[in-house]
């Protein structure tokens, strides 16, 4: 891949402001209890090939198309919810557990603007347990697409040694725009995005959102993207993950875009 096709992993530090979304008695609650679904899914083999991760360091070197058209509705989660998922989104969960869906306006866990998608999993009663969401976009075929993702991972642990990597945020692509997010025609990659403390932004930083970004070609004129969080062991503790500002725009490398 062109190596001006490169990273944009960035962290953003967030300010440490209480905002009240769900504080009770100083424990911050999730998402209420929420419907749950279907079977439980493998995790796919991943052709890597397809999904081009961007490497960190070259940011300021990748720019979409200006002015850049994001595929994805309500990529920022600000134009609101249904049921605690963002409008143009769908959830899914694989039961055994509670699983919920918020929006979420706690400031210190927001990527941008006011509102940010929380997915919760607690009491899990069997391994590999996920909760999350996904969305299909039309798009070109044989174009090149950058995928942008920001969020971060929060649980009661909040120490990927105590609970074992034990919470952990994926996301899926499905290139035939698929809606079926066990299919084995979705491909999942992990983002690497470490727990953090639940309801206490760590100080002095405050919570770091993680930042990945790929580019994607897609054969065909749908593509679906999937996120989803991941509580792999059986046990009472809750995994909040929020995600925010999603972005997917057709994308060329900066050299073409400054001309
Ligand atoms: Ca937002």
């Amino acid at each position: 891949m062109d190596s001006r096709f490169d990273a944009l992993s960035r962290r953003t530090l967030a300010p440490l402001l209480l905002a009240g979304l769900l504080a009770l008695g100083g424990a911050r609650l999730a998402c209420a209890d929420s419907p749950v679904f279907g079977a439980s899914g493998l995790l796919p083999g991943v052709r890597q090939a397809d999904i081009v991760p961007m490497a960190p360091g070259v940011g300021s070197a990748t720019t979409p198309l200006s002015p850049a058209v994001n595929l994805i509705a309500n990529g920022g989660f600000e134009e609101g919810f249904q049921d605690g998922v963002g409008l143009g989104w769908t959830a899914f969960a694989n039961g055994s557990s509670q699983a919920g869906w918020c929006d979420d306006t706690w400031t210190p866990v927001v990527y941008q603007g006011a509102h940010a998608q929380l997915m919760s999993l607690k009491d899990i009663q069997e391994r590999d347990r996920y909760v999350g969401i996904f969305q299909t976009v039309a798009v070109v075929p044989n174009t090149t697409y950058l995928l942008t993702l920001h969020g971060l991972v929060r649980s009661d642990p909040a120490s990927v040694s105590v609970s074992n990597w034990g919470y952990r945020m994926q996301f899926g692509i499905d290139f035939g725009g698929g809606t079926d997010w066990q299919s084995s025609d979705v491909m999942w990659l992990e983002l690497m995005w470490d727990e953090q403390p639940r309801t206490e932004p760590p100080l002095p930083t405050g919570y770091q959102f993680g930042t990945y970004a790929a580019t994607i070609r897609a054969p065909g004129d749908r593509v679906t993207l999937f996120i989803r969080g991941w509580n792999k062991w059986p046990g009472p503790w809750e995994a909040d993950y929020d995600v925010d500002e999603i972005s997917l725009a057709a994308y060329q490398p900066a050299g073409a875009a400054a001309r």
